[in-house]
């Protein structure tokens, strides 16, 4: 895994060190998908498992969700997922919530590979609900090898929470994905 060094306060500190705040980020943890209602069911037809801590945007963007149980090929770890667009919207899978405050820098990061495109957006939350989502840049991430995408986020005013959603089109395979502070 490439390392990344950041410096804090005169000390270099590497970026794995720095606590990740995302639930079973490398997708290693896996519970039978409850379906809760029936819109659920017919949005995301085959899906059988989610990895826990995340889930799939279904009622905007469906999507296919695949486990797959490929040590050997893992990025890390035994599973990694598959996510493929099956509709003419992206397919969208948001993460655990994260507290945080305004003018709080993150680097949210992942290893893909596959066939499509990625965009790392964080939804943003007040008390109130929904404000609003930054990042978002879609990258082209077609490879057959792994390799990491980031984005750095700066959270605006009026914000107390963020879930870091992962959007794809075509079919990207994902592992080790990872939310992190960085120092102003
Ligand atoms: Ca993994």
């Amino acid at each position: 895994m490439a390392s990344l060094f950041l410096w804090t306060g005169g000390q270099a500190v590497r970026a794995e060190e720095l606590k990740n705040l995302l639930t079973n980020p490398g997708f290693e943890e896996i519970a039978p998908l409850v379906i809760g209602e029936p819109a659920f069911k017919d949005s995301l037809p085959g899906v059988t498992e989610m990895p826990k801590g995340w889930m799939i945007n279904y009622s905007a963007y469906p999507g296919m969700l695949t486990v797959m149980y490929d040590p050997e090929n893992s990025h890390g770890g035994m599973k990694y997922i598959r996510l493929e667009q099956t509709k003419k919207v992206m397919v969208a899978l948001m993460g655990s919530a994260a507290p945080v405050k305004t003018g709080e820098k993150y680097l949210f990061s992942i290893w893909v590979k596959g066939k499509g495109r990625i965009a790392l957006t964080v939804y943003t939350y007040n008390p109130k609900g929904f404000v609003g989502s930054i990042g978002g840049e879609w990258m082209d991430v077609s490879s057959a090898e792994w390799k990491e995408v980031k984005a750095e986020l700066v959270i605006p005013e009026d914000r107390e929470r963020i879930v870091s959603a992962v959007h794809v089109e075509g079919s990207v395979d994902c592992d080790d994905a990872r939310l992190v502070p960085l120092k102003n």
